[in-house]
Parts: C-alpha cells; structure tokens; sequence
C-alpha cells in the first residue's frame, strides 16, 4: 500500500502529457458558453481536489506511518481501510479530470489535471469490492516482507538488514549462497498475492482510459510513454560499455579469488557473490577487487568506528551537510519522531525511507541503521528528500513533489557525491588526503556502486511493465525474471530456480509497489547535478574529488530547482541546475573516463574475453 518510498503526502508521482491543446482562444471560448461553463467548472474542481488530497494524505501517511512502525494484524487493517478510501478518492478524481480536456485552461490548471489523471501508482477498479480487495491485498505483500526473516538451522533467525550485512561482508560462498537462498523463501507466498494485485491494478489502469499499468506509469515523464522507453534505452546505450568493462573486470577477479567452480570465468557472474543482496551495487566487494597499487587506503565504515560515529551522529553529520548549503537545520520533530534503530520488540518495514507527514514540517526518516559507509551515504539519500519536500511546501498541493521521480531520488545522492576524502578530512573523519595516484582506488570503488547499479535500475520495471501488459504471464514471472537479469546485468541464479520460486518478491519495491525506473534515472541526473554544481562552486579539478561541501552558491542553485517541485516539466526544472533539458549519460562518463581506460587495459593485459 505504500504509494512512493518518498512517502510525499498526496498523490505520489509525477507529471503530466501536455494535452495537445493550445490555450484557447477568448473568441472561441466567448463563442461557446458550455466551454465557458465547463472552464469554471473544471477551475473549481482543481481547487476542490487539491483540499480533498491534502487532507485525505494526512489520515493516510498516519496510518501507512504506523503500520510500517508496527506491523501487526490490526495495524495491516487500518492501514488498509484508509487506504480504500485514499484510493477511492483518488480514482474518483482521476476520473473527473478526464472530462476537463481541450478546455482553455492554464498550463498549470491543465498539467494539475493530468497529474491528477496519471499519477496513481496502483488505482483500484471503480468496483468498490475490488478497490477493498486491492488495499488489503497491497497492505498484506508489504506486510510480507517487512516482517521477513531467514531461521538458520540453529534456530536462530535474521532480519533483512542483519541478513544483507552478512551478503556485505562474508566472503564464504557457502554462507553467502545460503543467506541468498532463505532470504528469497519470504517471497514465495507472495506470489498469488502479487498476481492478484497486478489482475486488480490493471483493471483499474483501464477503468482509467489507459492500456494496462504500464503505460500509466510511463505517462509520468513529460512525454508519450513510448517515448519514455525509447529514452531509456537510449541513456543504457550510453553507458552499456562502462558497464561492461566493469563486469568483466569484476568477474575476472572473482575468479582468481574463488575458483571456477564458483566464480567462472565467463558468463553470467553468480548473484551471491557481488556484496548485495540483490547484487545491485557492489561497493561491498571493493576490498576483494581493489587495485593493488592505487588504494586509497582508508575505509569510511572503520573511520565511523574509530570516530565513535552511533546512528544519531551519523544523521547529524549528514544534516550538517545540507544546512552547510544553506538549507535551514530539520525540525525538532524530525529528531523525535523519525525512526533511525531497528526496535528489538516488534517487526518494522526496516527499508529506508522518508516521509513528509503533513505536505509541511512533519518530515522524518524510517530505517533501521547500520554503521558503515553503505548506510551513511543512504542517510544523505533519504535526507535529500527531507529537504526536497520541505524545499517545496509552498506550492499548491498538487506540485509538491520532485520534477519526475528521478529528481526526488537524485538529490541526496548528488549530495553523497560530494563525500571526498578532502570532506572526510575536513569533518575530521580523515586525517590525511590520498594523492591522486590513489584516484583509481576511489574511482573503484564508486563504480562498484553507482555503474553496477544502472542495468539494474533498469531491469526491474521493465520485467514489471512486461507483466502489466502480459508479455509475461504468471507462469514465467521468475523464469522472465532471470532472463531479464542475465540480459541487463550479465548475473545468475547461484543455484536453480523454479516458478515455485518468486524472487521478484525478494526485493522490497516489488511487494512494496514502488516505481523502479525512478532509480536508473536518479543514477545518471546525480552525475548531472554534481558536475554542474561543481562548476558553480568554481572546482576546476577532476570531478570525482570536487565536494560542493559549505558552498552557499551551489546551495541556492540546487534550492531553485527543489523549490520548483513538480509545478513545471521536467525538462526545465534539469535546466535550473544544469543549463540543459536532456538527461545526458555523458556526465557519468566523463566523471569514470580515467578509470574507464584503466579497466579496459586490466582487461585486455589478462586477456579477458568480455561479454556473457
Ligand atoms: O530504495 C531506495 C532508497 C529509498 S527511496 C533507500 N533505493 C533503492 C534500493 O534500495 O533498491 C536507493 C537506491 C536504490
Ligand atoms: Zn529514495
């Protein structure tokens, strides 16, 4: 039942297809006085929704709040009435808004309707048995994972946080392949439950004027949903190659290190080797794939410890960080109100996220912290949207929210960018700055995170879009699954799968219902931003040692662009920061050139043959 991970109160998503009308004329609209009737119409229905949402995300962002804070029978319950009625409400409006095309309205009047048409992430069928089937159902599969554990033989049972700190950390295949194989039995019961929902969804998708759930998800970007595809794979292509260098050097190490019984040495690299639950980024594995002479010879998670960094701290330090920008401290309520430590005493959704309460001051984060790097950089992410919301809490309800969904998950990590070694050092994490021999090293080590993530940023909507539109039956949902992940990110199954299996359901945003694509699009916007806030704040030197640390310039410049929220297309909000209107893969490019080469000299000086 969550809408969005940025749990933005009101209807999450984003944008709007221009409806191809041009404003009309005062003489065509003076000539027909049912359009002039249908205008005021349409005016005062804009008006009356956006106090209906806002005061209907209220009682739910409360209720989805307690529920992820307290995960029990009763609580699945209530959140799922509430959100019945959010949904009801929300369908109802999306509907009403179909009827106010072609009127001559103002392009904000006219994109508030298309917001309000496109921007429901799992709309109910009109059936009001249906839309009760769907929350319960919604609420049940985020129940599922939140409260999922793996029980060793022992008897001894982990969470997900705990299980994913031993796929970070161990380098015992057995353990590793073990860990992977019963975090993924959580999943299984979530199979008929899932294809229910997508039965439910699409049903509702088309009750909506839209083919299936698909293309109601792509309408979100400024542009035809087809075009959306065709610009995905456009910005893939442009960094396919990086990806590739990576991979084969990745697997290449890998099997020096582990043999090729099991690491081979060609093909898909298995997936429990990578550091990653899910293998999406693998910044865990630096250490076993380092170069030997350009180490940058610190590691931020031992720093944490030395520095007796505990969650609070870690938080803080990451707030200072965006108050050094300009942005005004967060709230006392933040402090009191967010949950930063997994409790002992009861089962919580533990995957990170941050809300804003009442589309005002009432921002927390969820999550449930792990001191090290991984987790740092993930506190700026969430903050990122803190102050994002906040950035725009003046806008009319229906604008609050980020240029697309991309933007909303860029901006902390834009900011995580800029943790240097030269920003360790000058918190006083760090007591002396690598030389740039060590660049390589640290290069590495972010595109251990930031390359190995993008094909998987990708592959994960587009199995999901196939099943909206049932390309994929329920027959093949795990069989596609892995199809499409040896295809984008060139990884594999440790062990076989069947269609008992649903490993989809292993990852949160799958139960959860969280758009995907959002954080394909977040990984090449951060380079983007960072490369042009970094010129703003006057760095001339390599890119990926520039930290817009304590620059109130960049801040401002950033804050025009939150500031904005999603009352413009996104084009234009790029534009604020950046000076462009086009997502540009080239940024990531330039920012790994160096160790691009580097890799591709490893590669061809082992004689690596490339490619799965
Ligand atoms: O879900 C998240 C954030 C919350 S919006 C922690 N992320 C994706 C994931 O964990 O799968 C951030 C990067 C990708
Ligand atoms: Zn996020």
């Amino acid at each position: 039942m969550s809408k969005s991970l940025v749990k933005v109160s009101k209807l999450s998503a984003v944008i709007a297809l221009t409806l191809g009308v041009s404003a009309c004329s005062k003489i065509e609209a003076e000539s027909k006085p049912v359009t002039v009737d249908k205008t005021i119409e349409a005016k005062q229905f804009i008006k009356d929704a956006e106090s209906k949402m806002a005061d209907l995300s209220i009682e739910i962002n409360r209720s989805e709040w307690i529920y992820s804070n307290f995960i029990t029978q009763d609580t699945a319950a209530l959140a799922a009435s509430v959100s019945e009625k959010y949904t009801a409400a929300s369908v109802e409006l999306a509907t009403t808004s179909a009827q106010f095309a072609n009127l001559p309205l103002s392009d904000a009047e006219k994109r508030k309707l298309n917001i309000l048409r496109s921007s429901i992430v799992l709309p109910a069928p009109l059936d009001v048995v249906k839309n009760a089937e769907l929350a319960n159902i919604s609420a049940e599969l985020n129940g599922l994972y939140g409260k999922g554990k793996y029980c060793f033989e022992d008897g001894h049972c982990l969470t997900q946080p705990e299980l994913s700190a031993i796929m970070g950390t161990s380098t015992n295949p057995d353990e590793l392949l073990e860990v992977w194989q019963g975090w993924r039995e959580i999943a299984k019961p979530m199979r008929p439950l899932f294809e229910r929902e997508v039965e439910l969804a699409n049903e509702g998708a088309k009750d909506l004027g839209y083919a299936d759930l698909s293309e109601l998800w792509r309408s979100n970007y400024d542009m035809k949903p087809d075009e959306f595809s065709t610009e995905l794979d456009r910005l893939w292509g442009q960094v396919k190659p990086l990806y590739d260098s990576l991979h084969c050097y990745v697997r290449g190490e890998l099997n020096e290190q582990y043999g090729d019984d099991v690491a081979p040495a060609s093909g898909a690299i298995p997936a429990h080797l990578l550091g990653n639950m899910w293998a999406q980024s693998w910044g865990n594995i630096y250490e076993q794939v380092a170069p030997e002479n350009a180490d940058p010879g610190y590691d931020v998670t031992e720093l944490l410890a030395k520095h007796n960094f505990d969650e609070i701290k870690m938080v803080e330090q990451a707030e200072t960080f965006f108050t050094s920008l300009g942005f005004e401290p967060l709230p006392d309520t933040f402090w009191e109100r967010s949950l930063f430590v997994q409790p002992e005493d009861r089962d919580v959704v533990c995957h990170a996220s941050a809300w804003d309460l009442d589309s005002r001051d009432d921002i927390r984060i969820k999550m449930c912290i792990q001191k090290t790097a991984e987790d740092f950089t993930v506190i700026h992410h969430e903050l990122g949207h803190n102050f994002y919301q906040r950035a725009y809490k003046d806008q009319p309800f229906i604008f609050k929210n980020s240029a697309n969904d991309g933007f909303h998950e860029a901006i902390g990590d834009t900011v995580a960018l800029s943790i240097t070694p030269d920003y360790l050092k000058q918190i006083g994490l760090l007591d002396e700055v690598p030389d740039a021999s060590k660049d390589i090293g640290l290069l590495l080590k972010q595109a251990l995170d930031k390359v190995a993530f993008l094909p998987f940023g990708l592959m994960i909507d587009q199995w999901r879009w196939k099943v909206f539109s049932g390309e994929i039956t329920p027959e093949q949902y795990n069989k596609a699954w892995w199809e499409l992940r040896e295809k984008y990110q060139g990884v594999k199954a440790p062990i076989a799968r069947s269609e008992a299996d649903f490993d989809p359901g292993a990852k949160y945003h799958v139960p959860g219902n969280v758009p995907y694509t959002r954080y394909f699009l977040a990984h090449i916007l951060q380079f983007q931003f960072h490369q042009s806030l970094c010129e703003i704040a006057g760095d001339n030197g390599p890119v990926h040692r520039c930290s817009i640390y304590g620059n109130k310039e960049a801040g401002a410049k950033l804050n025009t662009m939150l500031e904005m929220g999603q009352s413009k297309p996104w084009p234009e909000a790029l534009a604020a920061v950046t000076g462009t209107k086009e997502m540009d893969a080239k940024a990531v490019l330039d920012y790994f050139a160096p160790l691009q080469t580097w890799l591709d000299e490893q590669n061809s000086t082992a004689n690596r043959q490339c490619g799965w």
